[in-house]
């Protein structure tokens, strides 16, 4: 059976979501953050980069997000996840957009509020001032470039879905970590399509069997 390896708050969320749409039988095994919030050390024992998300189905050990979307798509969604004719280029640039252009974006944010926190405590006021300032300078206008970008891309969408299709695709199941976090944390960035379209990805019975399984059991193991 296909193993879900769970970092608790993580991309995972992406392939839960996937799974549960499809209705595909998997079990599914928490790992917590450690304090610093890094990944555990067990990551190491099933991929040498150490990073979640991470399947294993059979013989197959799969890490990358985008990698195991793809897999578990084509081998168990049987075409039910396939885009309309003039959704199929949207799908993909925003499979590899989510990865590739929001995620480090949201990264640089994320290291930049960590440094001064990380930072000894007499140099933490100077250094929260300084970073702030590059924040703005440098950091700010990517991020809110490339959620103008997605909230364009959702308007001009006949369904609210990326692809334009009557549900999600690809795009959208990769899209769901970035936008749900800046949901979460900076809701003020987002448009009212994108606000709309996670309002959407939310009500889905399959995403919320998800929520509600992670937050009954942040700890435990199936396995
Ligand atoms: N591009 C990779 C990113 C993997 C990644 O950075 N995962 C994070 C969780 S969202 C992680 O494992 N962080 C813990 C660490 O780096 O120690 C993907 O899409 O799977």
């Amino acid at each position: 059976m296909l193993i879900v390896h769970h970092l608790n708050n993580s991309r995972s969320q992406r392939i839960l979501w996937l799974l549960e749409e499809l209705e595909v039988p998997y079990q599914i095994k928490f790992y917590q953050r450690r304090p610093d919030r890094r990944a555990p050390k067990e990551a190491f024992d099933l991929h040498p980069l150490g990073k979640f998300p991470i399947i294993t189905d059979g013989d197959v050990t799969l890490a990358e997000s985008g990698a195991i979307i793809q897999y578990i798509i084509n081998k168990y969604a049987n075409g039910r996840l396939t885009p309309p004719k003039q959704g199929e280029l949207i799908d993909i640039y925003f499979t590899h957009f989510s990865e590739g252009s929001l995620m480090p974006s949201l990264t640089n944010r994320y290291i930049f509020s960590l440094v001064p926190s990380q930072a000894p405590f007499f140099l933490r006021p100077l250094l929260k001032q300084l970073f702030s300032v590059l924040d703005t300078k440098i950091v700010a206008g990517p991020l809110n470039a490339n959620l103008k970008y997605v909230e364009d891309a959702l308007d001009r969408s006949p369904t609210g879905w990326f692809a334009g299709g009557p549900n999600p695709t690809m795009a959208d199941y990769m899209m769901s970590f970035g936008l749900d976090t800046v949901a979460t944390l900076m809701p003020d960035l987002l448009g009212p399509k994108t606000k709309a379209w996670v309002a959407r990805v939310h009500d889905r019975p399959a995403f919320k069997r998800v929520s509600a399984y992670i937050e009954g059991n942040p700890r435990s193991s199936k396995l």
